[in-house]
């Protein structure tokens, strides 16, 4: 078992040293093609923002839209923030004429070449847990995780409590969105 166990060790060692020569002379090996689609160069998020929250409420939505530029579909499974306990993708839906949020336990799917806005009313990431109030005006890292391309960080701008979506802002609150 020793004797194995320095076996491994040199082997090791003359791996080591096979790599060490490798970056001196084959600078040209190729990468991994997966390995260069990271969140940072194929998941753009634009206008991420939430909504200020009264002091005791303890979750608060995180809207924003978000677009996949890679070669395959994604998936946006959770999150972290330092705001917040933990992060959830939410859906919303009528039942009986009520709206209701639910949690997407799957995550919420990001077509190749396509995007999803993530709006009041829609789907959206809830910051659950929260252990301070969002005050409007803050701004509030939170860090996405998709299946595929792995995390990237965003801000979310902190807007007034009645504030809408982006594109509802000009007395549009009757039209549907495409
Ligand atoms: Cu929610």
């Amino acid at each position: 078992m020793i004797r194995s166990l320095f076996r491994a060790r040199r082997l090791a060692a003359a791996a080591a040293l096979g790599s060490a020569l490798c970056l001196a002379a084959c600078d040209a090996a190729p990468e991994t093609p997966a390995a260069a689609e990271t969140a940072a160069s194929i998941i753009a998020v634009t206008e991420p923002w939430s909504r200020e929250t009264a002091e005791g409420q303890n979750a608060g939505g995180a809207f924003m839209t978000i677009a996949n530029t890679g070669t395959a579909a994604d998936r946006l499974t959770g999150g972290s923030t330092p705001v917040a306990g933990r992060v959830e993708i939410h859906t919303v839906s009528m039942d009986g004429g009520v709206m209701r949020m639910r949690q997407l336990e799957d995550g919420l799917d990001i077509p190749s070449g396509g995007e999803v806005t993530l709006k009041p009313g829609s789907f959206h990431v809830m910051l659950m847990d929260l252990k301070q109030p969002l005050k409007a005006g803050d701004t509030v890292p939170l860090m996405l995780t998709f299946a595929g391309a792995g995390t990237l960080e965003t801000q979310l701008i902190v807007k007034p409590a009645g504030a809408m979506a982006p594109e509802m802002k000009h007395g549009e609150e009757g039209k549907p969105h495409g």
